[in-house]
């Protein structure tokens, strides 16, 4: 199966390339990409940059150049649930857009015409998930994601959004991946660890957690790529 694994940041993709060790690296349109073979897998890894434009056309590319059959995300995320810790792990079930507005037009928060407020995630791969979490001993959480390009780091954004979307956890980059998955038809998996809280401490937890919250994330999809068909 050939298995596209991303995340945002460099620092998201840093310890899956260290596990995979050789690679082969290739460039496209101000991205690297990185193939390799992993346990009977060929694997295409990537960090997109940062956000919902960056992400959607590193998904495309793994998708449409490198012929990506099954997408998993890895990264952090800030939390809205109480119930999430730092350094805790969240699969999301579904995806929105916090930031996508036409409610003028009478539509609600995060909804345009021939879309859909939110895009479910692959059934199998979340149900896999927990079944590795299970065999790890490791609490997964599962829950709504929702992305936006904004760092949120601010209780009132964080509460309009728990309140809105009914979210969990906040990133910026997870939808837009859902959007092109659903769009090309590829199952799709988001995986993130907790590195902030999206409040006024969220800028220095991030910088203080990024690179640990980061580490448990890449750590669980490398496990998830192991127990893929
Ligand atoms: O990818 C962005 C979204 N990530 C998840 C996340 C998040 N999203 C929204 N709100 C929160 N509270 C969140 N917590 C976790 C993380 C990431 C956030 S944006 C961080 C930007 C940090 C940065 N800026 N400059 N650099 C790093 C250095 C740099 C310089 C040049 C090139 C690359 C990096």
């Amino acid at each position: 199966m050939k298995i596209a694994i991303m995340g945002a940041m460099p620092e998201e993709i840093a310890p899956i390339l260290e596990k995979v060790g050789v690679y082969t690296t290739h460039e496209i349109a101000g991205n690297k990409y990185y193939t390799c073979r992993y346990d009977r897998h060929d694997l295409v890894i990537a960090y997109s940059k940062i956000g919902k434009v960056f992400s959607a056309l590193t998904a495309a590319t793994m998708i449409e150049t490198f012929g990506a059959q099954t997408m998993l995300f890895s990264g952090v995320a800030g939390a809205i649930s109480p119930q999430l810790a730092i350094g805790d792990l969240i699969v999301a079930t579904r995806l929105c857009q916090h930031d996508l507005d036409i409610t003028a037009f009478g539509h609600p928060y995060g909804y345009v015409p021939e879309g859909a407020q939110f895009v479910e995630a692959d059934a199998d791969l979340i149900q896999k998930a927990v079944a590795v979490a299970a065999e790890m001993g490791e609490k997964l959480h599962t829950g709504v994601i929702a992305t936006g390009d904004q760092f949120v780091a601010d209780p009132v954004r964080k509460a309009w959004i728990a309140e809105t979307f009914a979210a969990d956890a906040l990133e910026m980059e997870g939808a837009s991946v859902a959007v092109v998955c659903e769009a090309l038809d590829v199952p799709f998996f988001i995986l993130r660890a907790i590195s902030d809280a999206a409040d006024m401490d969220a800028g220095f937890d991030f910088d203080s957690f990024l690179e640990s919250s980061a580490i448990i994330s890449a750590d669980f999809v490398m496990k998830m790529v192991e127990h893929i068909d």
